[in-house]
């Protein structure tokens, strides 16, 4: 009996402390090993002296103390002045001494508000190392990546780092709802308890900021893009202030998704027509009503016009009249409008990737200073992979924010390891051309290419309340990676790969390597196994889970699969050269031109710009139909290797983690063979070709395939 109840308590012990593991995120801060390592950060780092005593700077000292215990085993002197040597001296540039402001001058003028200077400096002969920036969050973005520095066991000797962030607003957008389903979310329910706000501030709350400051996220959206106006009344409005003042010392602002009708809704009014005086008073008095609460609020997220959605549109008005009314209304309060340009609609015979343009660079220099236009990275919508949205580069008077999606809609769920920011630097790195060659998206969205002061990137979050956070253990990479990007968009997607690898698992090469080079493989495995070749939007309707190249009969024609991928006896694809809808001549001429011409459009976007025959040659001598075939083999043969490696990471990492992802990996390889062979049978009737060789039958019919249904498929409402 006894030993019966220690087994149970081993157990217990051993579930929570792992389950803490998948918890903590990249957060993990495990012991240092190489005793070398170890003992060069006790050597250079004996006591600690901590300036200024705000709630940041108080976060930021117990970041340092649970880090340096947990990762050396004992936490350096706390000090209350400078004395002796090899002291970590910590605080904003208002509290530093006259002669460590003198030292560190040079480095105070490269840094923004934001930016922090991480330093080995001499003072009276004595070696110190100074972390800093120009106010407390700054001091605490230095603190995290001093901590990243010692998590992926680098030199703490002759430091000198001074980063600042290229973008302004670094968002997390949740598209949560007030019934704490998530719309497009796969690891659980929404983080945010409404009901129990705001007496209940749940301990997830402050973690979730915590993480979010661990990678410079400075802002969030509460609420699903899908608007409910409920949020703007004050029993809503009371919660929202309660976990504004929880992520206020993290650095992070909160915004709102503003319903474009609300004022109908919860206002009382008979009109939401931004021309409408009663309107614009309603907005004034609704945007005072929400400063006086959360003095520091971020603005306003507006999905208008789009897929159902109120909008300006509705009463004769444009996107303009509609963001710039509500601009005014938080201008006073130094707020901004996030006014998203995902619009198409069934009643524009136009292309479907044509609209937004269309919709929205006429408008450019229209809108209001603190109005920036989000723009999805590609004009469709979020597939595995996109060329480029056209509107990149071509508004140079309108500050444009890059919305990414974190959160994998089309890209397995949270079931499938697919790194993202693979994907997210693609496009960062494309170059749009429209102001001369190295105008890449990057350059747009941090603001250097048109000098835009406004700057943005924006990612629908993958988190939820599951234990894990994100579903997939690898899931969380994703919310790392895009963090680390919005923070510098210009980063190397490897680099994060092996910063988030480190600090989430180990140190150890012969663990690293190997995984690293699965993460980094495994955004074109996705590619390779839903949608090779520039084929996009044949996932199964609705809950977009699986394939269904075959749906045809949904109202909207462009919500029909068979809309994007064309194929018929004559070949596959969507012609978008000068002889389809002509989309390419919404690029720079350089780049329509690249894209216009099939011998220079780049394989992987081929079937999104051209409607090619079965029998095209490709440019490994391949005809179109055999190479497609291979492609998708190539994607489960991906998935394969990922299996391989994973199976060989065991010893190390902890069990639990081990198995989730062995297990979510079995699930990936089932699917993404499902993909490869639901696709090719259906894509089959059409070129009446046999398989090539290397590829593996499907073991189902297509009817079996096209019999599946998943009425609860998770995200979908
Ligand atoms: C689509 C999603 C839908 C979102 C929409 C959006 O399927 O749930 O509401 O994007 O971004 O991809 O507004």
């Amino acid at each position: 009996m006894t030993s019966l109840r220690f087994v149970f308590l081993f157990l217990l012990i051993s579930f929570s402390a792992s389950a803490q593991k998948d918890y903590k995120l990249w957060l993990q801060y495990n012991s240092v090993t190489n005793s070398a390592v170890a003992s060069e950060y006790k050597n250079n780092l004996k006591g600690i002296v901590v300036l200024g005593n705000s709630e940041t700077i108080k976060i930021a000292e117990k970041e340092l103390k649970t880090g340096f215990l947990d990762m050396l085993g004992s936490i350096p002197e706390i000090k209350q002045n400078i004395e002796g040597e090899n002291n970590l001296i910590v605080g904003s540039q208002l509290d530093l001494s006259t002669e460590i402001k003198s030292e560190l001058k040079a480095d105070f003028e490269k840094i923004n508000n934001e930016g922090f200077i991480i330093k080995s400096i001499s003072l009276q002969k004595k070696k110190q190392i100074v972390i800093s920036g120009k106010n407390d969050i700054a001091v605490l973005y230095g603190v995290f990546n001093f901590l990243r520095i010692l998590q992926t066991n680098k030199s703490v000797k002759n430091l000198n780092i001074v980063d600042s962030p290229k973008t302004n607003i670094r968002i997390l957008n949740h598209w949560d709802n007030l019934d704490r389903t998530v719309e497009r979310g796969y690891a659980g329910f929404s983080l945010w308890n409404w009901q129990k706000l705001p007496d209940f501030i749940d301990q997830r709350y402050i973690d979730y900021a915590r993480a979010n400051a661990s990678i410079g996220i400075n802002g969030t959206v509460l609420t699903n893009v899908n608007a409910n106006a409920l949020i703007l009344t004050p029993q809503y409005l009371e919660k929202v202030e309660a976990l504004a003042n929880v992520f206020r010392p993290y650095g992070i602002k909160v915004y709102l998704t503003a319903r474009f009708s609300a004022p109908i809704e919860i206002g009382n009014l008979k009109t939401a027509d931004p021309k409408d005086p009663e309107v614009i008073n309603w907005w004034k008095t609704k945007s005072a009503e929400i400063y006086k609460r959360i003095p520091d609020f971020g603005g306003f997220l507006v999905k208008a016009n789009s897929e159902g959605q109120p909008g300006p549109q509705n009463y004769g008005r444009n996107h303009v009249d509609g963001a710039n009314m509500l601009a005014d209304a938080v201008a006073p309060f130094g707020g901004v409008i996030m006014w998203r340009a995902f619009v198409y609609s069934e009643h524009d015979a136009n292309d479907r990737a044509k609209q937004a343009y269309a919709e929205f660079q006429p408008y450019d220099g229209k809108f209001k200073e603190n109005v920036i236009v989000q723009v999805k990275n590609g004009a469709i919508d979020f597939q595995p992979r996109e060329p480029f949205h056209p509107l990149f580069g071509a508004m140079p008077k309108t500050p444009l924010m890059m919305e990414f999606q974190i959160t994998q809609e089309y890209l397995g769920f949270s079931t499938h390891l697919v790194f993202l920011p693979k994907l997210f630097q693609e496009v960062l790195e494309s170059d749009t051309h429209q102001k001369g060659k190295g105008s890449t998206v990057a350059k747009v969205v941090d603001g250097t290419l048109y000098q835009n002061k406004l700057t943005g990137i924006a990612g629908v979050a993958n988190i939820g309340n599951d234990l894990n956070w994100t579903g997939h253990p690898f899931a969380q990479a994703n919310w790392y990676g895009f963090g680390r990007l919005a923070w510098n968009p210009y980063l190397d997607s490897e680099i994060i790969a092996e910063e988030w690898l480190r600090s989430t698992f180990s140190n150890d090469e012969n663990f690293i390597k190997p995984v690293k080079n699965i993460m980094i493989e495994s955004r074109e495995a996705v590619v390779n196994y839903m949608t090779p070749l520039g084929l996009h939007h044949i996932m199964d309707t609705g809950h977009h889970y699986g394939p269904g190249p075959w749906v045809s009969n949904l109202s909207r024609p462009e919500w029909n699969p068979t809309y994007y991928h064309k194929a018929d006896k004559n070949g596959i694809g969507f012609d978008r050269s000068k002889s389809g809808t002509n989309a390419v001549s919404q690029y720079a001429p350089e780049v329509a031109k690249l894209f216009d011409n099939l011998e220079t459009c780049p394989e992987k976007d081929l079937l999104w710009f051209h409607h090619v025959s079965w029998d095209y040659k490709l440019k490994n001598g391949q005809t179109l139909w055999n190479g497609l075939a291979l492609k998708y083999q190539e994607g489960v043969n991906q998935v394969r290797e990922m299996q391989n490696v994973w199976n060989k990471a065991e010893k190390y990492v902890d069990s639990e983690r081990f198995n989730e992802v062995k297990m979510l990996l079995e699930i990936q390889l089932k699917e993404a063979k499902w993909w490869r062979d639901a696709c090719l049978l259906y894509f089959q009737q059409f070129s009446g070709k046999e398989l090539p060789a290397g590829v593996e039958k499907s073991t189902q019919t297509l009817e079996y395939f096209k019999s599946l249904k998943f009425p609860f498929a998770p995200g979908n409402g």
